[in-house]
């Protein structure tokens, strides 16, 4: 059986990173389960993935492990799960639900830690870039969060990791981790699971600096367009996002060399499902304020629906609250079995 899992740290607004890297695949991958064209749409060339189940969890105790008001995280993790529903995922044919309300996830991340050497974690680039100096004072969740990463995959036994660019490293991972784990219990335990890394639009960067990735975290609201901006933000933001002086190149190879306009072309090509090479394509020879009006309406065209869904959804705390918990007890029901299973293997008994 194949299952499809991924999540998202409910660490503060989703924006359009996460839409284009994340939030738009689950939902084809969700519509592929039914239909081929779907996938094929979505850049992933994996094999029919039709009949998988869809695991997508607002990883709470992910985001722990950076400080958090309790009160922004709880109001993030509805604001998350809106906007998982608000983008297309259906919490019928997918399964939507918040981390900590499954503790099977903590218990089998202690397992797997057991066996995940400090080496592979040392080689962990987030770790680094968010520790950054200040590496003795980080947590200890912060430096282990591969391993909830793996153990939340894993619990489902999970087969198909879609993630942006940036977690592949974390997903290979979870692949070592359940191969050491198959190797040492002498099984086939757990599947090695695959990271699903669309093509095109994997890492959208920050609009204020084309090196940096577009990050809920940033502290510059401009660096990002989040789901619930509003036209005037969109197009305010897209307006002052950093650009240079030269006319739009004519080729793909040429936007090497000048990262904003790479990260705007590419934004572009994804919000209207276009190749790179045919937005440059369009651009070509056009000034750079040209690019950014016409981005502006497009982002404007298909985000203002889900910012406005989002609304909808937020100003019904117990209906998002119940699919929640439907949610929860959907996943406790697949995880809990797989985790007495990994405990039996490990030798620890069970009352
Ligand atoms: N800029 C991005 N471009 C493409 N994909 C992105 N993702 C995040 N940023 C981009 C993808 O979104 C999913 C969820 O990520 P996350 O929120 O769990 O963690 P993150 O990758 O650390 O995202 P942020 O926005 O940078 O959050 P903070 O600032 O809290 O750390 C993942 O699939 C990720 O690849």
């Amino acid at each position: 059986m194949n299952r499809i899992f991924s999540g998202i740290q409910p660490t503060n607004q989703l924006h359009l990173g996460n839409y284009l890297g994340a939030l738009r695949n689950w939902v084809r991958l969700q519509e592929s389960t039914a239909s081929q064209p779907a996938l094929q749409k979505s850049n992933v060339s994996q094999p029919a993935l039709r009949g998988a189940e869809n695991f997508f969890c607002v990883v709470d105790l992910h985001a722990l492990t950076v400080p958090q008001d309790p009160e922004s995280l709880r109001r993030s993790t509805r604001e998350v799960t809106a906007a998982f529903i608000a983008a297309g995922i259906d919490p019928e044919r997918s399964v939507i639900f918040a981390q900590s309300t499954v503790p099977a996830h903590a218990e089998l991340a202690w397992l797997l830690g057991t066996l995940t050497p400090m080496g592979w974690l040392n080689r962990m680039t987030q770790f680094k870039e968010k520790s950054g100096k200040h590496r003795e004072d980080s947590g200890l969740g912060l430096y282990s969060y591969p391993v909830l990463m793996a153990a939340d995959i894993l619990l489902y036994k999970g087969t198909h990791v879609p993630v942006g660019e940036d977690q592949k490293q974390h997903v290979e991972l979870a692949r070592d981790i359940a191969g050491a784990f198959n190797r040492r219990f002498g099984s086939e335990y757990f599947p090695l699971p695959e990271p699903l890394i669309q093509s095109e639009a994997a890492r959208i960067m920050s609009l204020r600096d084309g090196s940096k990735k577009m990050s809920k975290s940033d502290e510059s609201d401009y660096s990002r367009i989040n789901l619930t901006d509003d036209a005037d933000a969109i197009a305010l933001k897209f307006r002052k996002a950093k650009s240079d002086s030269d006319l739009l190149p004519d080729n793909v190879e040429a936007l090497g060399a000048r990262p904003e306009a790479d990260n705007l072309i590419t934004i572009y090509a994804a919000l209207s499902d276009q190749t790179k090479a045919q937005a440059v394509a369009h651009f070509a020879g056009q000034q750079f304020s040209k690019l950014k009006t016409e981005l502006a309406d497009l982002a404007v065209e298909k985000l203002s629906p889900i910012g406005t869904r989002m609304r909808e959804l937020m100003s019904d705390q117990a209906e998002l609250d119940r699919l929640l918990k439907r949610g929860t007890e959907r996943a406790a029901a697949v995880a809990n079995p797989i985790l007495r299973g990994a405990q039996d293997l490990m030798g620890l008994v069970r009352s």
